[in-house]
């Protein structure tokens, strides 16, 4: 565990600038791991913090703001690995003494790609709330040597030091909250606040494991009452009533979810929630109780309309449970999106195809399909490497959009390619579509949340749009400007079916 730095005033004017890169195939959100690094940072006196989320803010204030930086901070994925290099070597071009780490998934998973980009000065490996920490004593003491800091790669006289991994933290109640104004609020839903109540997660699907135990760690949960005590900040400090619960699965532990539960109702806290379950670990008793605590939606990862598929997956769930959770949460009124995959390797075009079928006849609120695509240090990959099914090696490809903004398929096997998926994907809109399903890309996830959350709110919608619009002229994406077209679409229809 770390001291606070000698140097109290040091500490207070080292400049730190924490990042999160654009992503032109993924989604937006509030990135947790820097707001919880930050909360570290000011609770032992770095108070001169600036965070940039590169979706929403220009990059050229981020690069003013690196101009006299002692210390910038990128928060790295796979699909963000080539805008940090870029960013690195310009921020390095103007202010060469400015020292760049990067941490998060990508990095975590292969530091020694990461550490060998010539602008990139140390690698941060897992959780780095106590990295970032040890770093910046080190910055504010004029200390370069980092040698004592653990979970790191860094260079030293243009050799490259690995230093012991990081012990992972075993009481997350023992961090600060995050700190929820490190990025501009207004970016985000204003009335929405996306807190994680766990990290990791117990399951062994072969499309996330084991790069999510490197990436997050072994599974781990902050208790009732700590998460609480979050969510009473939120709705004093910002008055926010709507909570997305970003957990990989917050219905792990029954035991612990219905105490969530219990607490919420017990303290009459109001507060609509959202989060994402698996369908075996829920039944009907915890579904009412999470309806009487406040939830309205959850979302599901069914995968697949095809059993040997998800058994493929090693995704632990059957389709029965699929149909029958549904089917819980429309009695509770719950509402649901699903979340279906194709071109996973090893599936046949007519798995697919049942996958749509599957999908086209529930009776869910929202369905989202995606192109599976590989992560680095997964078992999918693994199967994709040693069939030589990979049509790419470079992890860059993989931030290229689609024609609908979401995520391409690289993934060629014997019986199908991206032609066949991209086709088949394009088929599962026009049926989604004419069923009158909202919305299927990745992309708008969050945009579908807070349109169920607001129905009938004609104000969101118009926030919606201009936010899309946004986009088109940041991204010169025509994909966003079609799907805000589409929303605006989307509610008129509605008000006119509904008379609202
Ligand atoms: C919530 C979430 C989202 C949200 C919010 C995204 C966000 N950036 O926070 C949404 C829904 C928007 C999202 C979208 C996507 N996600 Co996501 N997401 C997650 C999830 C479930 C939790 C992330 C989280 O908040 N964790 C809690 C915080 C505290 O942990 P953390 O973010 O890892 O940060 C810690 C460390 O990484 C480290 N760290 C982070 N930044 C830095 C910086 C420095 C300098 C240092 C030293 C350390 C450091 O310290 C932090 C604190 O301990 C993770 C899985 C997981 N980790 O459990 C996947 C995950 C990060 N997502 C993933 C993917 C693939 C995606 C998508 C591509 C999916 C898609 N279909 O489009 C998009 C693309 C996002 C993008 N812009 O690149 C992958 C990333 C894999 C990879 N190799 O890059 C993960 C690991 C899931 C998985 N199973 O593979 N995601
Ligand atoms: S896909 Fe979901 S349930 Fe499966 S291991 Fe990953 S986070 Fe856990």
């Amino acid at each position: 565990m770390s001291t606070i730095s000698l140097n109290k005033q040091a500490a207070q004017q080292l400049k730190i600038v924490l990042v999160s890169p654009i992503s032109r195939a993924g989604n937006g959100g509030f990135i947790l791991g820097l707001a919880y690094i930050s909360a570290m940072l000011k609770q032992h006196g770095f108070s001169n913090i600036s965070g940039f989320d590169l979706m929403y803010q220009k990059e050229k204030q981020f690069l003013e703001a690196c101009i006299d930086a002692d210390l910038v901070g990128f928060y790295c994925t796979t699909r963000t690995f080539r805008e940090v290099r870029r960013l690195a070597a310009t921020i390095k071009q103007k202010n060469q003494g400015c020292l760049v780490i990067v941490g998060g998934p990508h990095p975590t998973l292969v530091p020694d790609q990461v550490i060998a980009v010539r602008d990139v000065d140390v690698v941060g490996i897992g959780e780095g709330e106590f990295t970032m920490l040890e770093i910046a004593q080190n910055l504010a003491d004029k200390n370069r040597n980092f040698s004592a800091v653990k979970g790191i790669y860094w260079k030293k006289d243009k050799s490259i030091i690995i230093n012991p991994a990081r012990e992972l933290l075993t009481d997350l109640d023992r961090l600060p909250l995050p700190d929820w104004d490190l990025f501009d609020r207004k970016n985000y839903h204003r009335d929405i606040a996306t807190p994680i109540a766990s990290r990791g997660c117990p399951y062994n699907c072969i499309n996330c494991m084991p790069a999510l135990n490197k990436i997050a760690g072994s599974y781990r949960r902050r208790s009732v009452t700590n998460v609480v005590a979050e969510l009473n900040y939120l709705k004093k400090q910002y008055g926010i009533n709507h909570i997305f619960f970003q957990d990989n699965d917050l219905s792990v532990n029954r035991k612990w979810l219905i105490e969530l539960c219990d607490q919420l109702i017990k303290r009459q806290m109001q507060i609509r929630w959202h989060a994402l379950c698996r369908v075996n670990t829920l039944d009907q008793y915890v579904l009412h109780r999470m309806k009487q605590a406040g939830c309205v939606h959850i979302n599901i990862g069914a995968e697949s309309g095809s059993q040997r598929v998800i058994n493929l997956l090693n995704k632990k769930i059957d389709l029965k449970q699929v149909h029958r959770v549904i089917d819980w949460c429309n009695r509770e009124s719950i509402e649901t999106t699903v979340f279906f995959m194709i071109g996973i390797p090893g599936e046949t075009l007519e798995e697919m195809r049942k996958t749509i079928n599957f999908a086209a006849h529930l009776k869910a609120d929202d369905l989202m399909i995606s192109v599976a695509q590989p992560v680095p240090h997964t078992k999918f990959e693994k199967i994709c490497l040693d069939n030589q099914w990979l049509l790419t090696d470079n992890p860059d490809d993989f931030d290229t959009p689609d024609e609908t903004g979401g995520m391409k398929c690289w993934i060629q096997t014997d019986q199908w390619g991206p032609k066949d998926v991209q086709k088949l994907k394009r088929e599962a809109r026009e049926i989604f579509h004419a069923q009158g399903w909202r919305e299927i890309d990745n992309k708008f996830l969050f945009r579908n949340f807070s349109s169920i959350l607001c129905k009938r709110d004609w104000h969101y919608v118009g926030l919606m749009f201009l936010e899309e619009w946004r986009k088109f002229v940041q991204t010169g994406s025509v994909s966003y400007l079609r799907h805000g077209l589409y929303f605006l679409i989307k509610k008129l229809q509605l008000s006119v079916l509904t008379g609202k």
